[in-house]
């Protein structure tokens, strides 16, 4: 995982110091492309460890339209807590009582991800992130957007219309209240030789923490849908916009660089599993992943 090693390096070098809508700030450049051949092994990176359980988990919550935290809760997955219940704090005027990231509103985010989990009124009203991913790849206005691009993809392989794109306007607004509009934005395939490439375009990316997180669920989904159209694996392209360094992650990066990779891990496909939209978690086998421990960094919210 070199490739990843040089985008921090590259930021580092040329970063650009920015504000940001977060006030951590960060250290930015636009426009990066890094391409990870799938044949090499998997990409789950090795210089940190990074919780496959939750990349897992929130690539079948996408695919299956969830746009809930509930399930993810309930799978012990963290990663989407922030949001929901920062939504609910400002909501509720509770800012004051709960200043963002102090002992109480750290306290109190236990209780709120507690509640989402036992009571299911609670995580209709306050656990949905609106109109994001889920929503728009299996319904934006009414087109099922993933199970249309698999069966152009199996009848129409060479089309260069093998597209899916979360960025939807009009719902934007929705989005940006308990959620975020949509960092992955939009996402391509491409066959041949028997092989299924994927590129993605995503307009804003937190190298340290979501980035590592992306390459990981853009290569599965990859995975995925290759068995469900009976094709080999090709490449993942990874196209960023704004890509960035937050400041409080600087130190943890420069550990992460002085870290050498390691061999990478592969996954295996269950043979008797189900297709891509009943796959469930334990289908799924990461085998030989051998990280070094991990990096702990704050997220911005
Ligand atoms: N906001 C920001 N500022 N950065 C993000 O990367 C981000 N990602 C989101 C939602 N909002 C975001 C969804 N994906 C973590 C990783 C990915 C992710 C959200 C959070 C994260 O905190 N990772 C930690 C801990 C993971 C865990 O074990 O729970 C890590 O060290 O990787
Ligand atoms: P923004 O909406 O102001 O761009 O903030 C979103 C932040 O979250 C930004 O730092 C990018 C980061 N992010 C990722 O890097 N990957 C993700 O998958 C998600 C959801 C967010």
């Amino acid at each position: 995982m070199k490739t990843y090693h040089q985008l921090l390096q590259h930021i580092l070098e040329n970063g650009n110091i920015k504000k940001d809508r977060t006030g951590t700030g960060t250290r930015s450049v636009f426009g990066y492309q890094m391409r990870f051949d799938l044949n090499d092994g998997f990409p789950l990176l090795t210089t940190k460890k990074v919780h496959w359980k939750s990349v897992v988990h929130e690539l079948l919550w996408f695919v299956r339209g969830d746009t809930n935290i509930r399930y993810l809760v309930q799978n012990g997955v963290r990663i989407w807590n922030e949001w929901p219940y920062q939504h609910y704090i400002e909501a509720n005027s509770l800012q004051e009582k709960l200043p963002k990231h102090s002992k109480e509103w750290k306290e109190a985010m236990k209780k709120f991800v507690a509640k989402i989990k036992e009571d299911e009124d609670f995580a209709a009203r306050w656990g949905n992130l609106g109109p994001v991913y889920g929503k728009q790849w299996r319904d934006f206005n009414g087109v099922d957007q993933l199970a249309e691009v698999i069966e152009a993809i199996k009848t129409n392989p060479d089309s260069r219309r093998h597209i899916v794109t979360a960025w939807n306007p009009g719902d934007i607004p929705e989005m940006a209240k308990a959620g975020l509009p949509p960092c992955h934005t939009m996402f391509q395939f491409y066959v041949a030789d028997g092989k299924l490439s994927c590129q993605l375009y995503q307009r804003s990316a937190d190298t340290f923490l979501g980035v590592p997180f992306n390459i990981a669920s853009y290569a599965l989904l990859t995975h995925l849908v290759a068995r469900e159209c009976k094709l080999e694996v090709g490449d993942f392209v990874h196209t960023f916009g704004d890509v960035h360094l937050y400041s409080n992650h600087i130190e943890q990066a420069k550990e992460q660089l002085a870290r050498k990779p390691g061999k990478l891990p592969t996954i295996r496909i269950a043979d008797d599993a189900p297709g891509i939209f009943e796959i469930g978690f334990d289908d799924i086998e990461l085998i030989g992943y051998k990280p070094q421990p991990a990096i702990k960094a704050p997220i911005a919210v």
